[in-house]
């Protein structure tokens, strides 16, 4: 049936070679898009007809060649379709016209003394186009010479070239006329290059400013795992921007493909507001850390210092079939593995039962000994059906060993009421809390079932609390400790979740996911793609878990970021329509062995923007970019507190010559805490430039010398505070104690703001003088502030 569509659908579109008036002009810019088409690589991007399944041939390389030294020998064909194919999907353009060339060779002593050969694409599924043809003679080579014009209504998301023998449906009553081997040589299909890939930047603003959720607005991320390591969080994610895919006229992306996905996106932050992008880590796949794995889902981290060495163990879902763990000389990599098969499978003690080896989550007690937990999926048939719904027993709990990169014993049940998977442990005060993702009921758990009271509903986070890491029976259950994510964030935001919790300064906090950049993108259709949330995590006086609400405005900035340093450019508290890339070297920031990215797809009317930055009271003299600039007149205006506030300066990006270069604007009226946007500007149409790295430096501070003691008078004590001014200019000086403020105006160059402060006792303590002093510096007003402490005194004596 599918050949008969086949013939129709070749109807009317072959252009035989002798029948092209002329060929279309040619244009410098025609390429051709066959790979190794003179088969001298082998068979390098060539594979036998793949339309059905019967068109099976055996490919080998031939030192019969029309050119050079070899060529492709198709034998063993089993229909007249049977033949070497190349894909040229995304590269073959509707409307577009190529010329085609080949020589095609057989020799079969059966076979009739002339035959005719086609070259076709297959447009997917059942159609067929043949696009030239040839009649050679055996034993000689023929060319294929011909052009071909895809009509502008065909869809071409799927086009993939091969050879052929023309159709008929018993080819195997005449093999010698029909399925003779042949060889091909000289494969070429010139044309209009392939287009650009489509753009995968997002558009939107997806993090709205003022808002902490999401965490970032130009990529996706999902099954956010919160790791703390000097004094920054780390957030581990899956990368679920991988396969996205915007079409370039709808916008909308097909729906999230899991089996794509081997990479897992890594941010950090030590404010949890302002995060910087690093980049994928390559875990899965060929050129993968670890290629004996084909995914990475669910991603967990550990440290642990092993003979001596602080070592990161991140550790993955390889699909749902088994779980595996990489080795990092830091938690940014470089990324090894110390294994060649994967951690957790079929053959781990104890978890047999267990449908889904997958969601591995670390856990390092305080003793030093590590446990790993992991798990999910359809309840075993075995059970009753409503166990198979309440108790699915479907988690596990097993110890790693010193190592973090093997098991040891047999995994125990953690008998999670309702769970589904993601089972995540961390301990507070003693206590260890296991939480998981609820399941949402069907016939994997014994059929929609009302669960038992107290239990989660479906796609909630409930949680257990053990004083053992490795008991967790059904009696820890301890609650629901986050509902689905739909409940706070609406339609389109539902599924299931995926959690972790660490403390960070102090406070605990609570990731989980939920597509609210997809949301943004394309409303309440969303395709699947989730975005990494936090939320603040407090507890009751009997360490059970408040309940935690999901909103957009997220958590507290934890500290102003500050600006006095040279950091990344791919630091975004918020963003519009940029998009980040890896290049090679190191990071400015982080260092020479971690990944560095920059900030790319820069548009007129694109932003970036840094929250609550602290420039002192002092404040900024001068910006500078790393960047590298592609289109003149591009410039970037430094706004302070909103995308449309005050410019506090304009760097000119310069001359396009596609280095990196370090540019410098001076800044005015950058001083204490604001929003920093960074807009950007310059032809519409262009790409303005790429940004690696920022970097502020301090307006100079007023030169003041500062002297302040304790003295005795008349068996009282006194504070005397002394400010000299080292300035070239008069500057105003004002002395604060917690005994009285005196205030000076215009001390001259040279001169002294003094004051003796009465405490009114008969002994004072060491403590806190402010010395304030304003002027005008390098034609700037300037305030300095110095602290200083006094020394104490006893006068009773
Ligand atoms: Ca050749
Ligand atoms: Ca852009
Ligand atoms: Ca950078």
């Amino acid at each position: 049936m599918v050949h008969r569509f086949r013939r129709a659908a070749a109807v009317g579109a072959l252009l035989a070679a002798g029948l092209v008036a002329a060929a279309s002009p040619a244009r410098a810019a025609d390429e051709n898009l066959i790979v190794n088409g003179g088969f001298e690589n082998g068979l390098t991007s060539w594979f036998v007809n793949n339309g059905n399944a019967t068109d099976t041939a055996t490919l080998s390389s031939t030192s019969d060649a029309y050119s050079g030294a070899s060529a492709v020998l198709v034998t063993s064909r089993t229909t007249t379709g049977s033949g070497p194919m190349q894909d040229l999907s995304g590269k073959v353009q509707a409307g577009q016209t190529y010329t085609l060339n080949a020589r095609i060779k057989y020799e079969n002593p059966n076979s009739p003394a002339t035959k005719q050969f086609f070259a076709t694409m297959h447009y997917g599924g059942g159609t067929y186009t043949n696009l030239v043809s040839v009649t050679a003679t055996k034993g000689q080579w023929a060319q294929f010479a011909g052009t071909f014009t895809i009509p502008s209504s065909q869809n071409v998301s799927t086009a993939r070239l091969f050879f052929e023998t023309p159709w008929t449906s018993t080819p195997s009553s005449a093999p010698d006329t029909h399925l003779m081997d042949f060889k091909l040589d000289d494969v070429s299909v010139v044309g209009a290059p392939p287009p650009p890939a489509p753009s995968k930047t997002i558009e939107v603003v997806g993090k709205l400013p003022g808002e902490h959720n999401p965490l970032i607005g130009h990529k996706f991320g999902a099954d956010g795992f919160g790791f703390v390591h000097n004094g920054r969080v780390y957030m581990y994610m899956t990368n679920d921007t991988q396969g996205y895919a915007p079409d370039p006229v709808t916008g909308v992306s097909a729906a999230i493909n899991y089996g794509s996905i081997n990479q897992i996106t890594l941010i950090s932050s030590d404010d949890l507001v302002n995060w910087t992008d690093h980049g994928e880590i390559q875990v899965a796949g060929p050129t993968g850390a670890a290629p004996f794995t084909s995914n990475s889902w669910a991603p967990g981290m550990a440290r642990k210092v092993v003979n001596g060495q602080e070592k990161f163990f991140l550790y993955y879902a390889n699909g749902g079939g088994s779980s595996n763990v990489v080795t990092g000389a830091s938690p940014l990599g470089p990324w090894t593995s110390e294994r060649t098969t994967t951690l957790i499978n079929g053959s781990t003690p104890g978890a047999e039962a267990v449908a889904w080896k997958f969601d591995p989550a670390p856990l390092v007690d305080d003793d030093g000994q590590a446990y790993l937990y992991f798990g999910g999926g359809p309840a075993a048939t075995s059970m009753p059906a409503a166990e198979r719904f309440n108790n699915p027993k479907n988690i596990r709990a097993i110890e790693l060993g010193d190592d973090m990169v093997s098991t040891q014993g047999s995994a125990v049940v953690v008998d999670a009421p309702v769970a589904f998977e993601a089972g995540h442990v961390f301990k507070r005060q003693g206590k260890y809390y296991l939480s998981y993702s609820s399941h949402f009921g069907g016939s994997d758990f014994g059929g929609n079932q009302t669960p038992l009271p107290g239990y989660p509903g479906g796609g909630q986070i409930g949680y257990m609390m053990s004083d053992s890491p490795m008991s967790w029976p059904k009696e820890t259950y301890a609650g629901v400790l986050f509902p689905n994510q739909s409940q706070f964030f609406g339609a389109g935001t539902g599924g299931n979740n995926h959690q972790s919790v660490f403390e960070f300064e102090g406070k605990y906090y609570f990731t989980y996911h939920a597509p609210t950049l997809n949301k943004r993108i394309n409303g309440n259709t969303t395709q699947g793609y989730r975005s990494p949330h936090i939320q603040e995590m407090t507890f009751n006086p009997d360490g059970t878990i408040r309940q935690v609400v999901g909103t957009y405005a997220g958590v507290d900035q934890v500290r102003n970021f500050n600006p006095y340093r040279v950091f990344e450019a791919e630091t975004l508290g918020w963003s519009k329509g940029i998009a980040t890339a890896k290049i090679d070297g190191g990071s400015a920031q982080f260092g020479a062995s971690a990944p560095n990215l920059v900030v790319r797809d820069v548009d007129n009317g694109d932003w970036t923007a840094l929250s609550a930055v602290d420039f002192g009271t002092g404040g900024a003299k001068t910006v500078t970019a790393k960047v590298r600039t592609l289109a003149a007149g591009a410039r970037i205006q430094v706004r302070l507190d909103s995308v449309a506030g005050p410019v506090a300066g304009t760097i000119q990006a310069g001359t396009p010559s596609g280095e990196w270069a370090e540019v410098t604007a001076a800044l005015d009226g950058a001083t204490g805490v604001h929003d920093v946007y960074f807009t950007y500007e310059g032809p519409a149409g262009q790409d303005l430039f790429e940004l690696d790295s920022w970097k502020f430096d301090r307006r100079a501070d007023l030169p003041v010398t500062v002297n302040a003691q304790a003295r005795c008078t008349s068996g009282k004590a006194y504070v005397a505070v002394q400010a000299r001014n080292d300035h070239n200019a008069p500057v105003d000086i004002t002395l604060e104690t917690p005994y009285g403020t005196r205030s000076f105006a215009g001390v001259a160059p040279g001169a002294n703001a003094y004051q003796s402060f009465a405490t009114r006792s008969t002994s004072v303590a060491a403590g806190p003088v402010t010395i304030r002093a304003k002027g005008t510096l390098d034609g700037n007003d300037v305030t300095t502030v110095i602290t200083a402490e006094h020394t104490g005194a006893n006068c009773a004596a």
